[in-house]
């Protein structure tokens, strides 16, 4: 499972992505950590993976502060 996390470009800016890995923790949950480097919108691509096959996608907007 992973996330990866988009901010768009903006002015002078280009396009910034990280994605972060995540782990599984049992029972469904699932952690990891990565760094945002910039307050604003990202836009976060939820990808969720199980021994190579491609189970789900998922997208939210996160705001970081
Ligand atoms: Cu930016």
């Amino acid at each position: 499972m992973s996330v990866l996390l988009v901010m768009p470009p903006m002015g002078q800016m280009g396009e910034m992505r990280n994605e972060v890995k995540l782990k599984s923790a049992g029972a469904g949950k699932y952690t990891g950590s990565g760094n945002v480097m910039m307050a604003g919108k990202w836009n976060a691509t939820i990808t969720v993976k199980q021994n190579g096959k491609h189970l789900g996608q998922n997208k939210i907007v996160l705001t970081a502060a």
